[in-house]
């Protein structure tokens, strides 16, 4: 076996497989000179493709895609006061053309709502304009300090996509926060990530929100990563930017808005969950190539095999299967490594005893088990295996998921009550994944927690979880001992 055979390690040392991972299987290039910003390879720019486009088919039902400059001018930026304090440390500022000094100096958009929400005050007229919701999916760049990661962390995001919307009535936004939590639980079923969805502490929410509402997923190390924000804007950024709107009875009122982001992160996310020591696993969904065809040739009997492999291309491809056809010069058994490596759904290998028998082979990513079909049926076994494998993948990770969400009382862990015994307990827990416990709503027990039991408040489950029970909500803060709610609590990313 070559070195690069051998298999990968991704419980013991995830920063390690994904890294590998990452090279292996073509994803990103981390070897660009600039700290924070990295390279697609063609096959994760692929791979990013399907998957953004899926969420574009999301968005696109209720919002219309626009695109707007890069740059912010410095007052611009430094209008909304909250906002800028929130993002100050971690702007990019560009201050020069050639050797002129720039009067003003223009910021890399951090996010977009200094640069969208001047242009809203020229779109929004009247209620007629409203509810305005557009999104864009562009770059951005956040100077971070934190230990930078490959489509974690970044310095240059490549794939933000951002909405932002403009609503008559604080009812009308709260209406939207409900419908964006929605979409963004349907993104992420279909890329098979399971989540918790959380209200960020008051202390911790977005620079300029009224609230913030996250999504975080689990990694295999035991660390939760956030791989969405949903914010309500409430009125502040229309005072600030007057973005206002004659209502039906003449008079001039400001705009409700709200706005909410996912970044690449969604992509760490699938390659993460589902990926083990061969490789990625990838959800058909989004599956650059969802079928790869080798064929099994021996020293006779090849023109035949390819033939017939080349017939089930066709086949597979007019029935919109993204499918692949390796008729490389490498060995079989290189061509199953690569094409693990790259998380290929479904394997299908055909050789001269096959063609004889009228029948081929399929092998699936997600379990190996391997099935024999008849020639025709191929596109409708294709079909329902990748439907299959879907499913599985989607349970297996749900699973693992939700084996490692801990509520309230589980274990006593967080009960209100016994707070000395839950230290330790939750000391054990917080290695693997996210405990709930109660917490009181001041910064200062929640900084406190987070600094004694080196994790991250969330925040509190409102929308229950995939089991369909609630966060048990009323306890006594385990520093404090006030009134306290649940919330979850875990190492973060
Ligand atoms: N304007 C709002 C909503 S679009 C906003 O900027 N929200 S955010 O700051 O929370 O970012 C949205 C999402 O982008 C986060 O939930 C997180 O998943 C992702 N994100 C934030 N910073 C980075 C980063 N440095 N690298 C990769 N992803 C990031
Ligand atoms: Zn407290």
């Amino acid at each position: 076996m070559k070195e690069e055979e051998t298999v990968l390690q991704k419980g013991n040392n995830f920063s390690e497989w994904y890294n590998e991972i990452l090279k292996r299987a073509e994803i990103l290039d981390v070897r660009y000179p600039v700290k924070g910003v990295y390279v697609w390879y063609p096959y994760g720019y692929k791979l990013r493709n399907l998957i953004y486009k899926i969420l574009r088919s999301l968005m696109d039902k209720e919002h219309e895609e626009a695109l707007f400059p890069l740059l912010i001018p410095e007052d611009e930026l430094m209008k909304e006061k909250e906002h800028i304090k929130g993002f100050e440390e971690e702007v990019f500022w560009v201050t020069k053309g050639g050797s002129t000094e720039l009067d003003v100096p223009l910021a890399l958009r951090p996010t977009s709502e200094t640069a969208i929400y001047p242009v809203f005050k020229v779109w929004i007229r009247s209620h007629r304009d409203l509810p305005l919701r557009i999104y864009q999916i562009v770059n951005t760049f956040r100077y971070e300090t934190k230990h930078t990661r490959p489509l974690i962390r970044l310095r240059e995001i490549t794939s933000f996509k951002e909405a932002h919307t403009a609503h008559a009535s604080p009812a009308d936004a709260a209406e939207q926060i409900k419908k964006a939590v929605a979409l963004y639980k349907n993104f992420f079923d279909l890329l098979a990530v399971p989540y918790v969805i959380t209200r960020r502490p008051e202390w911790d929410k977005f620079p300029g929100a009224e609230y913030s509402i996250a999504f975080d997923t689990l990694m295999p190390d035991g660390r939760t990563m956030q791989i969405a924000t949903i914010h309500l804007l409430g009125e502040s950024f229309a005072r600030t930017f007057d973005i206002k709107y004659e209502d039906k009875d003449g008079s001039q009122k400001f705009v409700n808005q709200t706005c909410y982001g996912i970044s690449e992160r969604c992509v760490a996310a699938v390659i993460s969950v589902h990926g083990e020591e061969h490789g990625l696993v990838l959800p058909p969904e989004v599956a650059p190539i969802q079928v790869v065809i080798v064929p099994i040739v021996y020293s006779s009997g090849g023109a035949e095999v390819e033939k017939v492999c080349i017939a089930a291309y066709e086949e597979l491809k007019r029935a919109g299967i993204r499918v692949f056809f390796d008729n490389s010069e490498e060995r079989p058994g290189a061509k199953y490594y690569k094409w693990e490596m790259k998380g290929v759904p479904l394997r299908i290998e055909i050789g001269p005893r096959d063609v004889r028998n009228n029948r081929c082979e399929f092998v699936r990513r997600d379990d190996f088990t391997r099935m024999q079909v008849p020639l025709g049926d191929v596109v409708p076994e294709v079909k329902g295996t990748l439907k299959a494998i879907q499913d599985s993948v989607h349970e297996r990770a749900k699973e693992t998921f939700f084996a490692n969400v801990y509520k309230s009382g589980d274990s006593g862990v967080g009960k209100g009550e016994d707070k000395d015994k839950s230290e330790g307990e939750l000391e054990e827990l917080r290695r693997t994944g996210i405990v709930s416990i109660f917490l009181c709503e001041s910064e200062r027990c929640g900084r406190e927690v987070e600094e004694r039991l080196g994790v991250t408040v969330l925040g509190e489950a409102i929308y229950g979880d995939e089991n369909g029970e609630r966060v048990k909500s009323e306890g006594k803060c385990m520093i404090c001992s006030r009134k306290a709610k649940g919330v979850y609590v875990a190492r973060a990313y």
